[in-house]
């Protein structure tokens, strides 16, 4: 098993790698924890450079055996067959994704073990209705011949995620290159570790052969998240984190010219026009801004507001901040769980103090909850708002990453277009705004991967998702994961 549970209890006791379709321990281990009370969860097995080789060679190894063989129409039916196992230990799935992150209950269930399934039930519908282009082409001698292109997976990926959205984005990625016939090396985050060991007794339970999917816990620089970066037999990297560790991937990955698709960070902008229906936008923004504790690297941390509404809409957004409500992840009714961990409380609360020191204005919050029950150990910060910095200051240009944002005003529509893209980033904007027309030409002059228009991480997973600038390498969704995840042939018969 890799995840033991006490009967009666949902703590997690031991979390083990999962290497050519057996759980095994390390030598070293570490500590998960709660983020919503600082209690240790798990010991969680350290994979070793060994462990993270044997895994590779076990990609290698599936990849030359029965999974190399069978057909799309049979991968699929194995994928739809993970989806079911996602689903049918459902509360499982949650309890572990709630107790790694201190996401509210709510938000799991909703979004996070939904959206895994969904993942793999998406790309095994697109692998088998998919198709590829092809030409008649005109030979020089008045002749003919046909172009088309087959696709073929990669070998081994190696696959990176971070603690916000453990199971989703893991699955993002593990999906769709199941989905092409590639076997996986996962190694998630170490503040996150469990649903991933979860997944791989899906795996077993689902039929998946032995050695295509694998899962190697560890830190980043020094421990398996390097090891597996650094392995020559690892085909291509797909990643989802900060921007400088994507630079650090790269860098090492760049010896061995691999394949690479970065899903980075974000310092992402709504616009709220005068025009737009003023309740709806002071709540799809506040959502935007508060989600997850502001753990979304699609959250907008930089909010633009047309001046006649700009002091009415400050208000609204401080009475949703307001009334959100913090607390245990386990009650149904709470909004705002904790910070993923101690440290990252440590940065969010430097960036609270650098904004009064940058002079802004905290409309509402600022500090930390008093709870005077277990929860005071935890990592909570307050839902905060700030208003009145210089579009210069640090705390408008940095990615902050926890339940925060700045709103200023704007006067007119290339101000607004001006402020949104003056940013290295580049992952998602939201416009808010009654005026079509409008809404098609500022959606257009977005630097972006990724614009919503009155809405806010409302997904189609057909769709392109990615960055520009450090937000991110290529796109993934839909056919552009399974352009990712599969070398395409081209093969030219003279007729
Ligand atoms: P992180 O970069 O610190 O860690 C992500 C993963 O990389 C972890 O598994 C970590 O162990 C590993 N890692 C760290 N250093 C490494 C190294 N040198 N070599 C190999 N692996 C290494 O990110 P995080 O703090 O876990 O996540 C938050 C960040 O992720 C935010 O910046 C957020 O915007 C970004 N993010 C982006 C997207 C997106 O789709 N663009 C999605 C989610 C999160
Ligand atoms: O919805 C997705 O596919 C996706 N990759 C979301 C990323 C969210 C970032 O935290």
């Amino acid at each position: 098993m890799a995840v033991t549970m006490p009967r009666g209890s949902l703590q997690v006791k031991s979390i083990q790698n999962y290497i050519d379709g057996r759980f095994v321990s390390s030598k070293r281990e570490f500590a998960d924890v709660n983020p919503a009370d600082g209690t240790v969860i798990a010991q969680v097995a350290e994979a070793d450079r060994d462990q993270v080789d044997a895994a590779v060679q076990a990609g290698r190894r599936a990849l030359r055996g029965e999974w190399g063989r069978i057909g799309v129409r049979e991968r699929a039916a194995l994928l739809q067959r993970v989806a079911e196992g996602i689903e049918s230990r459902f509360d499982c799935f949650v309890a572990a994704e709630v107790a790694d992150t201190g996401k509210p209950i709510s938000l799991a269930s909703k979004l996070d073990v939904p959206r895994a399934a969904a993942n793999f039930r998406v790309f095994a519908d697109l692998i088998k209705t998919s198709g590829l282009e092809s030409f008649q082409t005109e030979t020089p001698d008045g002749k003919r011949a046909l172009n088309y292109a087959v696709r073929k997976p990669l070998g081994v990926v190696g696959i990176i995620t971070p603690w916000n959205l453990p199971l989703l984005l893991l699955t993002w990625k593990v999906a769709p290159a199941l989905a092409c016939g590639n076997a996986v090396v996962v190694k998630p985050s170490e503040d996150t570790p469990a649903t991933a060991a979860l997944l791989a007794e899906v795996m077993q339970q689902a039929g998946i052969p032995n050695g295509v999917y694998n899962a190697v816990h560890g830190f980043g620089p020094g421990s398996a998240g390097e090891f597996l970066t650094q392995h020559p037999d690892v085909n291509a990297m797909t990643f989802t984190g900060e921007s400088q560790t994507g630079a650090a991937i790269m860098k090492t990955v760049a010896a061995s010219v691999k394949p690479v698709s970065f899903e980075l960070g974000g310092k992402n902008a709504a616009i709220a026009f005068a025009d737009c229906d003023f309740d709806e936008t002071a709540s799809g923004v506040a959502e935007a801004v508060f989600m997850n504790t502001g753990q979304v690297c699609l959250c907008a941390e930089r909010v633009y507001v047309e001046r006649p509404i700009f002091e009415q809409f400050v208000q609204a957004l401080k009475r949703k901040a307001e009334s959100l409500k913090i607390g245990s992840p386990l009650e149904k009714m709470t909004d705002l769980g904790p910070l993923i961990s101690s440290q990252h409380r440590e940065k969010v609360l430097s960036y609270y103090r650098l904004a009064t020191e940058e002079g802004a204005v905290a409309v509402t919050g600022g500090g930390v909850p008093q709870f005077g029950n277990s929860l005071d150990h935890g990592f909570y910060v307050q839902p905060t708002i700030y208003t009145g910095l210089q579009e210069s200051a640090r705390c408008v240009k940095e990615e902050i990453f926890g339940p925060v944002c700045h709103v200023a005003p704007f006067d007119t529509e290339e101000e607004a277009v001006h402020m949104a893209n003056d940013t290295k980033y580049g992952l998602a904007a939201s416009i808010w705004t009654s005026n079509l027309k409008r809404a098609h030409r500022v959606a257009q002059e977005m630097n972006v991967g990724i614009t919503w228009v009155n809405c806010w991480f409302l997904r189609d997973l057909r769709t392109p998702f990615g960055g520009v600038g450090l937000s991110g390498i290529g796109r993934e969704g839909g056919v552009h994961s399974l352009n990712f995840y599969s070398e395409l042939n081209n093969i030219c018969v003279r007729l």
